[in-house]
Protein backbone atom coordinates (compact mmCIF):
# COMPACT_ATOMS: atom_id res chain seq x y z
CA UNK A 1 0.00 0.00 0.00
CA UNK A 2 1.30 3.48 -1.34
CA UNK A 3 1.84 5.09 2.35
CA UNK A 4 2.01 9.07 2.32
CA UNK A 5 3.53 9.41 5.68
CA UNK A 6 7.25 8.47 6.40
CA UNK A 7 6.79 5.05 8.69
CA UNK A 8 9.85 5.49 9.96
CA UNK A 9 8.88 8.71 11.81
CA UNK A 10 5.43 7.65 12.86
CA UNK A 11 6.92 4.45 14.17
CA UNK A 12 9.53 6.94 16.13
CA UNK A 13 6.75 8.94 17.39
CA UNK A 14 4.72 6.27 18.21
CA UNK A 15 7.80 4.88 20.20
CA UNK A 16 8.12 7.99 22.19
CA UNK A 17 4.38 7.60 23.28
CA UNK A 18 3.95 4.01 24.17
CA UNK A 19 4.91 3.25 27.18
CA UNK A 20 2.71 6.60 28.50
CA UNK A 21 -0.24 4.53 26.47
CA UNK A 22 0.01 1.61 28.05
CA UNK A 23 -0.37 3.01 31.81
CA UNK A 24 -3.04 4.84 30.75
CA UNK A 25 -4.84 1.74 29.45
CA UNK A 26 -4.02 -0.24 32.18
CA UNK A 27 -5.85 2.55 34.36
CA UNK A 28 -8.75 2.55 32.44
CA UNK A 29 -9.08 -1.11 31.94
CA UNK A 30 -8.90 -1.64 36.21
CA UNK A 31 -11.55 1.18 36.48
CA UNK A 32 -13.79 -0.51 33.52
CA UNK A 33 -13.36 -3.96 34.97
CA UNK A 34 -14.83 -2.55 38.24
CA UNK A 35 -17.81 -2.33 36.03
CA UNK A 36 -17.63 -5.45 34.21
CA UNK A 37 -16.32 -4.28 31.39
CA UNK A 38 -13.65 -5.53 29.20
CA UNK A 39 -11.46 -2.83 28.04
CA UNK A 40 -10.30 -5.27 25.07
CA UNK A 41 -13.59 -6.08 23.42
CA UNK A 42 -14.30 -1.87 23.64
CA UNK A 43 -10.83 -1.62 22.04
CA UNK A 44 -11.80 -3.79 19.37
CA UNK A 45 -14.96 -2.42 18.51
CA UNK A 46 -13.07 0.97 18.09
CA UNK A 47 -10.32 -0.36 16.02
CA UNK A 48 -13.78 -1.66 13.68
CA UNK A 49 -15.01 1.30 13.38
CA UNK A 50 -14.80 3.58 10.30
CA UNK A 51 -16.16 7.22 9.00
CA UNK A 52 -15.99 8.00 5.44
CA UNK A 53 -14.35 11.16 4.13
CA UNK A 54 -16.01 13.81 1.95
CA UNK A 55 -13.60 14.35 -1.10
CA UNK A 56 -14.75 18.28 -1.10
CA UNK A 57 -13.78 18.59 2.40
CA UNK A 58 -10.03 18.20 1.79
CA UNK A 59 -9.65 21.82 0.41
CA UNK A 60 -10.01 25.20 2.06
CA UNK A 61 -13.89 25.80 2.31
CA UNK A 62 -15.60 29.10 2.38
CA UNK A 63 -18.94 30.68 2.44
CA UNK A 64 -20.76 33.07 -0.08
CA UNK A 65 -19.02 35.94 1.00
CA UNK A 66 -15.56 34.63 0.34
CA UNK A 67 -13.17 31.61 0.75
CA UNK A 68 -9.51 32.20 1.69
CA UNK A 69 -7.36 29.02 -0.33
CA UNK A 70 -5.22 27.52 1.95
CA UNK A 71 -1.40 26.31 0.61
CA UNK A 72 -0.71 23.19 -0.34
CA UNK A 73 -4.55 22.27 -0.98
CA UNK A 74 -5.76 19.80 -4.03
CA UNK A 75 -6.69 20.90 -7.23
CA UNK A 76 -8.27 17.62 -8.11
CA UNK A 77 -9.47 14.96 -6.78
CA UNK A 78 -6.44 12.56 -7.33
CA UNK A 79 -4.48 15.26 -4.93
CA UNK A 80 -7.83 15.15 -2.46
CA UNK A 81 -6.49 10.77 -2.36
CA UNK A 82 -3.20 11.97 -1.64
CA UNK A 83 -4.42 13.83 1.52
CA UNK A 84 -7.66 11.13 2.08
CA UNK A 85 -4.67 8.65 2.04
CA UNK A 86 -2.95 10.79 5.03
CA UNK A 87 -5.87 11.37 6.76
CA UNK A 88 -6.56 7.65 7.03
CA UNK A 89 -2.56 6.32 7.69
CA UNK A 90 -2.41 8.82 11.15
CA UNK A 91 -6.28 8.45 11.94
CA UNK A 92 -6.71 4.94 11.70
CA UNK A 93 -10.77 5.15 10.59
CA UNK A 94 -11.48 6.75 7.19
CA UNK A 95 -10.82 3.79 4.99
CA UNK A 96 -13.09 5.75 2.70
CA UNK A 97 -14.30 8.15 0.54
CA UNK A 98 -17.08 9.90 -0.81
CA UNK A 99 -16.95 12.09 -4.04
CA UNK A 100 -19.19 14.67 -5.47
CA UNK A 101 -19.64 14.61 -8.88
CA UNK A 102 -19.04 17.00 -11.35
CA UNK A 103 -16.36 18.06 -8.63
CA UNK A 104 -14.90 15.08 -9.00
CA UNK A 105 -15.61 13.65 -12.14
CA UNK A 106 -12.72 12.32 -14.55
CA UNK A 107 -12.21 10.94 -18.28
CA UNK A 108 -10.78 7.39 -16.80
CA UNK A 109 -12.79 6.26 -14.13
CA UNK A 110 -10.27 3.08 -13.50
CA UNK A 111 -7.17 5.05 -13.29
CA UNK A 112 -9.29 6.82 -10.06
CA UNK A 113 -10.19 3.59 -8.88
CA UNK A 114 -6.29 2.55 -8.97
CA UNK A 115 -4.78 5.17 -7.24
CA UNK A 116 -7.56 4.74 -4.31
CA UNK A 117 -6.65 0.73 -4.13
CA UNK A 118 -3.25 2.02 -4.05
CA UNK A 119 -3.83 3.73 -0.87
CA UNK A 120 -6.32 1.49 0.43
CA UNK A 121 -8.99 3.31 -0.05
CA UNK A 122 -12.64 2.84 -0.60
CA UNK A 123 -15.31 4.81 -2.45
CA UNK A 124 -18.53 5.13 -0.77
CA UNK A 125 -22.12 7.10 -1.57
CA UNK A 126 -21.48 9.23 -4.55
CA UNK A 127 -23.20 12.37 -3.97
CA UNK A 128 -24.82 14.53 -7.34
CA UNK A 129 -24.62 17.72 -7.34
CA UNK A 130 -28.04 19.91 -9.16
CA UNK A 131 -27.42 22.82 -7.26
CA UNK A 132 -25.75 24.74 -9.16
CA UNK A 133 -25.76 25.29 -13.25
CA UNK A 134 -22.74 23.83 -15.16
CA UNK A 135 -20.58 25.94 -17.73
CA UNK A 136 -23.38 26.46 -20.64
CA UNK A 137 -25.92 24.23 -19.23
CA UNK A 138 -29.50 25.40 -21.40
CA UNK A 139 -31.98 24.57 -18.65
CA UNK A 140 -31.25 26.15 -15.20
CA UNK A 141 -32.00 24.65 -11.92
CA UNK A 142 -32.36 28.46 -10.85
CA UNK A 143 -35.76 27.46 -10.16
CA UNK A 144 -35.28 24.10 -8.68
CA UNK A 145 -34.15 20.76 -10.13
CA UNK A 146 -35.83 17.00 -9.75
CA UNK A 147 -38.86 19.33 -8.60
CA UNK A 148 -38.17 22.25 -11.21
CA UNK A 149 -42.31 23.24 -13.03
CA UNK A 150 -39.82 23.10 -16.68
CA UNK A 151 -39.46 19.22 -17.25
CA UNK A 152 -36.71 19.89 -19.28
CA UNK A 153 -34.86 20.93 -15.88
CA UNK A 154 -35.89 17.89 -14.32
CA UNK A 155 -35.40 15.61 -16.72
CA UNK A 156 -32.01 17.05 -17.03
CA UNK A 157 -31.20 16.52 -13.33
CA UNK A 158 -32.89 12.95 -13.73
CA UNK A 159 -30.33 12.39 -16.24
CA UNK A 160 -27.37 14.13 -14.02
CA UNK A 161 -28.02 11.27 -10.95
CA UNK A 162 -28.47 8.30 -13.25
CA UNK A 163 -24.86 8.96 -14.71
CA UNK A 164 -23.56 9.43 -11.15
CA UNK A 165 -24.58 6.44 -10.49
CA UNK A 166 -22.91 5.27 -13.10
CA UNK A 167 -19.62 6.86 -12.00
CA UNK A 168 -20.23 5.43 -8.68
CA UNK A 169 -20.31 1.75 -9.84
CA UNK A 170 -16.79 2.20 -11.65
CA UNK A 171 -15.49 3.34 -8.09
CA UNK A 172 -17.27 -0.01 -6.48
CA UNK A 173 -19.87 2.66 -4.56
CA UNK A 174 -22.96 1.03 -3.62
CA UNK A 175 -25.04 4.50 -2.71
CA UNK A 176 -26.26 7.28 -4.08
CA UNK A 177 -26.78 10.54 -2.18
CA UNK A 178 -29.57 13.12 -3.50
CA UNK A 179 -29.34 16.28 -1.75
CA UNK A 180 -31.53 19.24 -3.54
CA UNK A 181 -31.69 23.15 -2.94
CA UNK A 182 -35.37 23.14 -4.37
CA UNK A 183 -37.51 25.01 -2.56
CA UNK A 184 -38.72 29.18 -2.99
CA UNK A 185 -38.09 32.51 -1.32
CA UNK A 186 -41.40 34.09 -1.17
CA UNK A 187 -44.64 32.65 0.05
CA UNK A 188 -46.70 31.79 -2.81
CA UNK A 189 -44.01 31.10 -5.13
CA UNK A 190 -44.69 27.36 -5.14
CA UNK A 191 -47.33 25.27 -4.77
CA UNK A 192 -46.02 22.62 -2.14
CA UNK A 193 -47.86 19.59 -3.11
CA UNK A 194 -47.19 20.06 -6.88
CA UNK A 195 -43.42 20.88 -6.28
CA UNK A 196 -43.27 17.43 -3.68
CA UNK A 197 -45.19 15.59 -6.47
CA UNK A 198 -42.85 16.65 -9.10
CA UNK A 199 -39.71 15.88 -6.91
CA UNK A 200 -41.64 12.08 -6.23
CA UNK A 201 -41.74 11.11 -9.90
CA UNK A 202 -38.16 12.53 -10.89
CA UNK A 203 -36.95 10.46 -8.30
CA UNK A 204 -38.86 7.75 -9.22
CA UNK A 205 -36.96 7.60 -12.55
CA UNK A 206 -33.70 7.73 -10.74
CA UNK A 207 -34.88 4.88 -8.27
CA UNK A 208 -35.23 2.47 -11.59
CA UNK A 209 -31.84 3.32 -12.46
CA UNK A 210 -30.22 2.05 -9.18
CA UNK A 211 -28.78 -1.62 -9.24
CA UNK A 212 -30.09 -3.86 -6.98
CA UNK A 213 -27.75 -3.86 -4.45
CA UNK A 214 -27.51 0.00 -4.31
CA UNK A 215 -29.29 2.20 -1.68
CA UNK A 216 -30.70 5.99 -2.58
CA UNK A 217 -29.87 8.38 0.80
CA UNK A 218 -32.10 11.27 0.69
CA UNK A 219 -30.72 14.49 2.55
CA UNK A 220 -33.08 16.45 4.23
CA UNK A 221 -32.21 20.54 4.76
CA UNK A 222 -34.44 22.91 6.80
CA UNK A 223 -33.07 25.73 4.28
CA UNK A 224 -30.11 27.57 1.79
CA UNK A 225 -29.59 27.79 -0.95
CA UNK A 226 -33.93 28.97 -0.34
CA UNK A 227 -34.96 30.81 2.62
CA UNK A 228 -38.76 30.50 2.57
CA UNK A 229 -39.35 26.83 1.77
CA UNK A 230 -37.73 23.52 0.77
CA UNK A 231 -39.14 20.98 -0.93
CA UNK A 232 -37.37 17.87 1.29
CA UNK A 233 -37.04 20.34 4.34
CA UNK A 234 -37.10 17.57 7.35
CA UNK A 235 -36.85 14.32 8.21
CA UNK A 236 -40.73 14.38 7.99
CA UNK A 237 -40.66 14.79 4.03
CA UNK A 238 -37.52 12.87 3.86
CA UNK A 239 -39.11 9.82 5.05
CA UNK A 240 -42.50 10.35 3.31
CA UNK A 241 -40.53 9.93 0.18
CA UNK A 242 -37.99 7.26 1.15
CA UNK A 243 -41.52 5.20 1.94
CA UNK A 244 -42.87 6.30 -1.12
CA UNK A 245 -39.97 5.35 -3.38
CA UNK A 246 -39.26 2.41 -1.87
CA UNK A 247 -36.97 0.02 0.20
CA UNK A 248 -33.38 0.52 -1.71
CA UNK A 249 -34.74 4.39 -0.83
CA UNK A 250 -33.66 5.76 2.80
CA UNK A 251 -32.82 9.16 4.66
CA UNK A 252 -29.70 10.62 5.61
CA UNK A 253 -28.98 12.55 8.72
CA UNK A 254 -27.22 16.09 8.70
CA UNK A 255 -26.49 17.44 11.70
CA UNK A 256 -26.09 20.85 10.45
CA UNK A 257 -29.62 20.84 8.49
CA UNK A 258 -32.06 21.13 11.90
CA UNK A 259 -33.13 23.98 13.66
CA UNK A 260 -31.54 25.00 16.78
CA UNK A 261 -32.50 22.47 19.53
CA UNK A 262 -33.90 20.17 17.19
CA UNK A 263 -34.03 16.88 19.42
CA UNK A 264 -31.80 14.91 16.30
CA UNK A 265 -31.32 12.06 18.50
CA UNK A 266 -34.78 10.90 19.06
CA UNK A 267 -34.96 11.37 14.54
CA UNK A 268 -32.19 8.82 14.57
CA UNK A 269 -34.38 6.70 16.55
CA UNK A 270 -37.68 7.15 14.43
CA UNK A 271 -35.56 6.23 11.48
CA UNK A 272 -34.11 3.70 12.95
CA UNK A 273 -37.34 1.97 14.37
CA UNK A 274 -38.73 2.20 10.48
CA UNK A 275 -35.72 0.65 8.83
CA UNK A 276 -35.30 3.70 6.49
CA UNK A 277 -31.36 5.57 8.70
CA UNK A 278 -29.58 5.50 5.45
CA UNK A 279 -26.65 7.04 7.01
CA UNK A 280 -25.46 10.58 8.59
CA UNK A 281 -23.11 13.83 7.46
CA UNK A 282 -21.64 14.61 10.94
CA UNK A 283 -20.45 17.90 12.00
CA UNK A 284 -21.47 20.09 14.29
CA UNK A 285 -23.06 23.89 13.84
CA UNK A 286 -24.49 26.59 16.27
CA UNK A 287 -27.02 28.82 13.98
CA UNK A 288 -27.04 27.45 10.80
CA UNK A 289 -25.29 24.55 8.28
CA UNK A 290 -22.20 25.98 9.29
CA UNK A 291 -20.12 22.79 8.75
CA UNK A 292 -17.79 23.19 11.80
CA UNK A 293 -15.64 20.26 12.92
CA UNK A 294 -17.95 17.12 14.52
CA UNK A 295 -18.71 17.47 18.22
CA UNK A 296 -16.67 20.85 18.26
CA UNK A 297 -19.88 22.40 20.22
CA UNK A 298 -22.20 19.67 21.14
CA UNK A 299 -20.38 16.43 21.90
CA UNK A 300 -23.47 15.07 24.02
CA UNK A 301 -26.22 15.50 21.57
CA UNK A 302 -23.21 13.65 19.25
CA UNK A 303 -22.92 10.80 21.90
CA UNK A 304 -26.82 10.79 22.38
CA UNK A 305 -26.93 9.91 18.59
CA UNK A 306 -24.61 7.26 18.86
CA UNK A 307 -26.53 6.18 22.27
CA UNK A 308 -29.37 5.41 20.11
CA UNK A 309 -27.46 3.87 17.36
CA UNK A 310 -25.37 1.23 19.78
CA UNK A 311 -28.75 0.60 21.29
CA UNK A 312 -30.29 -0.38 18.21
CA UNK A 313 -26.76 -2.42 17.06
CA UNK A 314 -27.50 -3.70 20.79
CA UNK A 315 -31.02 -4.79 20.32
CA UNK A 316 -29.77 -6.37 16.83
CA UNK A 317 -32.32 -4.36 15.10
CA UNK A 318 -33.72 -5.55 11.89
CA UNK A 319 -32.50 -3.63 8.60
CA UNK A 320 -30.10 -1.26 10.60
CA UNK A 321 -26.76 -0.69 9.20
CA UNK A 322 -26.25 3.16 8.57
CA UNK A 323 -23.45 4.91 6.73
CA UNK A 324 -21.09 7.26 8.48
CA UNK A 325 -19.59 9.60 7.21
CA UNK A 326 -18.23 13.71 8.04
CA UNK A 327 -19.84 16.57 6.03
CA UNK A 328 -17.61 19.91 7.08
CA UNK A 329 -16.52 22.87 5.59
CA UNK A 330 -12.72 23.96 7.23
CA UNK A 331 -12.56 27.87 6.43
CA UNK A 332 -9.35 28.85 9.20
CA UNK A 333 -7.87 25.42 9.83
CA UNK A 334 -6.37 22.95 7.85
CA UNK A 335 -8.67 20.56 6.35
CA UNK A 336 -6.47 17.09 6.64
CA UNK A 337 -5.97 18.29 10.61
CA UNK A 338 -9.88 19.12 11.30
CA UNK A 339 -11.19 15.97 9.47
CA UNK A 340 -8.41 13.81 11.40
CA UNK A 341 -9.65 15.29 14.73
CA UNK A 342 -13.24 15.14 13.32
CA UNK A 343 -13.28 11.32 12.12
CA UNK A 344 -11.62 10.83 15.66
CA UNK A 345 -14.22 12.98 17.83
CA UNK A 346 -16.90 10.94 15.90
CA UNK A 347 -14.89 7.60 17.13
CA UNK A 348 -14.94 9.09 20.85
CA UNK A 349 -18.55 9.15 20.41
CA UNK A 350 -19.09 5.52 19.39
CA UNK A 351 -16.99 4.49 21.67
CA UNK A 352 -18.57 6.40 24.99
CA UNK A 353 -21.93 4.80 23.85
CA UNK A 354 -20.36 1.69 24.22
CA UNK A 355 -19.63 1.86 27.53
CA UNK A 356 -23.57 2.14 28.63
CA UNK A 357 -24.61 -0.21 30.68
CA UNK A 358 -27.79 -1.07 28.15
CA UNK A 359 -30.05 -3.49 30.74
CA UNK A 360 -29.46 -0.94 33.60
CA UNK A 361 -30.61 1.76 31.44
CA UNK A 362 -33.62 -0.48 30.66
CA UNK A 363 -34.52 -0.86 34.17
CA UNK A 364 -34.05 2.67 35.00
CA UNK A 365 -36.43 2.87 31.81
CA UNK A 366 -38.84 0.68 33.27
CA UNK A 367 -38.75 1.98 36.42
CA UNK A 368 -39.08 5.84 36.15
CA UNK A 369 -35.85 6.41 37.16
CA UNK A 370 -35.22 9.03 35.61
CA UNK A 371 -31.99 10.73 37.47
CA UNK A 372 -30.89 7.34 37.31
CA UNK A 373 -31.29 6.80 33.64
CA UNK A 374 -30.01 9.81 32.75
CA UNK A 375 -26.77 9.37 34.78
CA UNK A 376 -25.99 5.82 33.17
CA UNK A 377 -26.00 7.90 30.25
CA UNK A 378 -23.66 10.82 31.54
CA UNK A 379 -21.38 8.40 33.36
CA UNK A 380 -20.11 7.00 30.33
CA UNK A 381 -20.16 10.11 28.35
CA UNK A 382 -17.29 11.70 31.19
CA UNK A 383 -14.98 8.71 30.96
CA UNK A 384 -12.09 9.48 28.92
CA UNK A 385 -11.96 7.08 26.67
CA UNK A 386 -8.75 8.70 24.75
CA UNK A 387 -6.30 5.84 25.69
CA UNK A 388 -8.48 2.76 24.19
CA UNK A 389 -9.29 5.49 20.95
CA UNK A 390 -4.99 5.91 21.02
CA UNK A 391 -4.54 2.31 21.47
CA UNK A 392 -7.10 1.23 18.75
CA UNK A 393 -4.99 3.16 16.73
CA UNK A 394 -1.90 2.34 17.76
CA UNK A 395 -2.56 -1.51 16.97
CA UNK A 396 -3.63 -0.70 13.47
CA UNK A 397 -0.05 0.97 12.89
CA UNK A 398 -1.77 4.29 12.84
CA UNK A 399 -0.86 7.17 15.13
CA UNK A 400 -0.65 7.34 19.00
CA UNK A 401 -0.92 11.34 18.19
CA UNK A 402 -1.79 11.58 14.71
CA UNK A 403 -1.56 15.75 14.91
CA UNK A 404 1.53 15.78 16.15
CA UNK A 405 2.86 13.16 13.93
CA UNK A 406 1.14 15.09 10.60
CA UNK A 407 2.65 18.18 11.84
CA UNK A 408 6.05 17.03 12.39
CA UNK A 409 5.91 15.38 9.12
CA UNK A 410 5.24 18.74 7.44
CA UNK A 411 3.01 17.10 5.28
CA UNK A 412 1.28 20.74 4.47
CA UNK A 413 4.06 22.48 3.94
CA UNK A 414 5.82 19.71 1.22
CA UNK A 415 2.26 19.97 -0.26
CA UNK A 416 2.34 23.95 -0.54
CA UNK A 417 5.81 23.05 -2.81
CA UNK A 418 4.43 20.26 -4.88
CA UNK A 419 1.07 22.14 -5.56
CA UNK A 420 1.78 25.96 -6.44
CA UNK A 421 -1.19 27.79 -5.92
CA UNK A 422 -2.85 29.76 -8.36
CA UNK A 423 -2.14 33.41 -6.76
CA UNK A 424 -5.77 34.99 -8.80
CA UNK A 425 -7.50 31.84 -7.40
CA UNK A 426 -9.73 33.82 -5.13
CA UNK A 427 -14.14 33.57 -5.05
CA UNK A 428 -16.81 32.40 -2.91
CA UNK A 429 -18.89 29.29 -2.01
CA UNK A 430 -18.03 26.18 -0.23
CA UNK A 431 -15.25 24.73 -2.60
C1 LIG B 1 -25.75 20.51 1.58
C2 LIG B 1 -24.69 19.45 1.84
C3 LIG B 1 -24.82 18.23 0.97
C4 LIG B 1 -23.68 18.31 0.00
C5 LIG B 1 -23.19 19.67 0.14
C6 LIG B 1 -21.75 19.83 -0.19
O1 LIG B 1 -25.63 21.53 2.52
O2 LIG B 1 -24.69 19.13 3.19
O3 LIG B 1 -24.57 17.08 1.69
O4 LIG B 1 -24.01 17.93 -1.25
O5 LIG B 1 -23.44 20.01 1.48
MN1 LIG C 1 -24.44 17.10 3.87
Amino acid sequence: MNKRIDSALLEAENAKRVSDLNSDYAALGDKLARADIDIEAITAKAGEFQIAVPSWGTGTGGTRFARFPGEGEPRNIFEKLEDCAVINELSGCTDSVSPHFPWDKVSDFSELKQQADAFGLKWVSVNSNTFQDQPGQVHSYKYGSLSNTQKASRDLAIQHNLDVIEYGQKLGAKSLTVWVGDGSNHPGQQHFQRAFERYLASMEEVYKGLPDDWEMHIEHKMFEPAFYSTVIQDWGSNLLAAMHLGPKCKSLVDLGHHAPNTNIEMIVSRLIQFKKLGGFHFNDSKYGDDDLDSGSLHPYQQFLIFNELVDAEYRKQEGFGPAYMLDQSHNVTDPAESLINSAIEVQRSYVKALLVNREALYDFQENNDALMASLELKNAFNLDVSPILAMARYRKGAAIEPLAVYRQAGYRKAMAVARPRDPNATGSGIV
